[in-house]
């Protein structure tokens, strides 16, 4: 059976997903993977692309505010740096619990976008060294194919470097 959003039954966190893609005009498909992509790392593997070329999207609390960072699977956020940058408080991981409140996702499926409200996003500028990423989409075992600016356009979040 074909949905709204032109993909054979997805799993519903997935599918938020692919209609606020295709409320932002993009046109990359969710797709369901057969192996786990819980990791930036698995996600490679299983998709045979760069770990950069994977975006995380990680949770953390700015003050009492979640955020989200889409971050190159090639390197980890520099928190301190990261908030300086981006000119907000201290920031610092969320808890699996607090993830779920913010997104209605589960750690390993968080996926940019297609939450109960949007959250102040920054993207990773290594991300721009690689015409295409991949996102996950709602669960582990699901993911799209997207770019840097897509993912700005998507999530209206800033372009800043994220790393160490
Ligand atoms: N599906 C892949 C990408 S396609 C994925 O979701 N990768 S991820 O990096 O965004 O999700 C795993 C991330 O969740 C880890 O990098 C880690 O930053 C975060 N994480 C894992 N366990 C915890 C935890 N207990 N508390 C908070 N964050 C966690």
């Amino acid at each position: 059976m074909e949905s709204a959003s032109g993909t054979p039954s997805l799993p519903t966190r997935s599918e938020q997903v692919a209609r606020a893609l295709a409320a932002a005009g993009i046109t990359g498909r969710v797709r369901e993977l057969s192996a786990s992509a819980r990791t930036a790392a698995d996600a490679a593997a299983a998709l045979g692309c760069e770990v950069g070329a994977i975006a995380n999207s990680l949770v953390f609390l700015s003050g009492e505010e979640p955020v989200l960072v889409l971050t190159s699977g090639r390197h980890k956020v520099d928190t301190g740096a990261l908030a300086d940058r981006w000119g907000r408080p201290a920031l610092r991981r969320a808890t699996p619990d607090q993830v779920r409140l913010a997104t209605g996702q589960a750690i390993g499926g968080v996926a940019p976008a297609g939450h109960p409200r949007p959250l102040p996003t920054v993207v990773d500028e290594a991300l721009t060294a690689y015409p295409r990423v991949w996102a996950a989409a709602g669960t582990p075992h699901t993911v799209f194919p997207t770019t840097a600016d897509e993912l700005l356009r998507l999530t209206g979040g800033r372009l800043l470097p994220v790393g160490p």
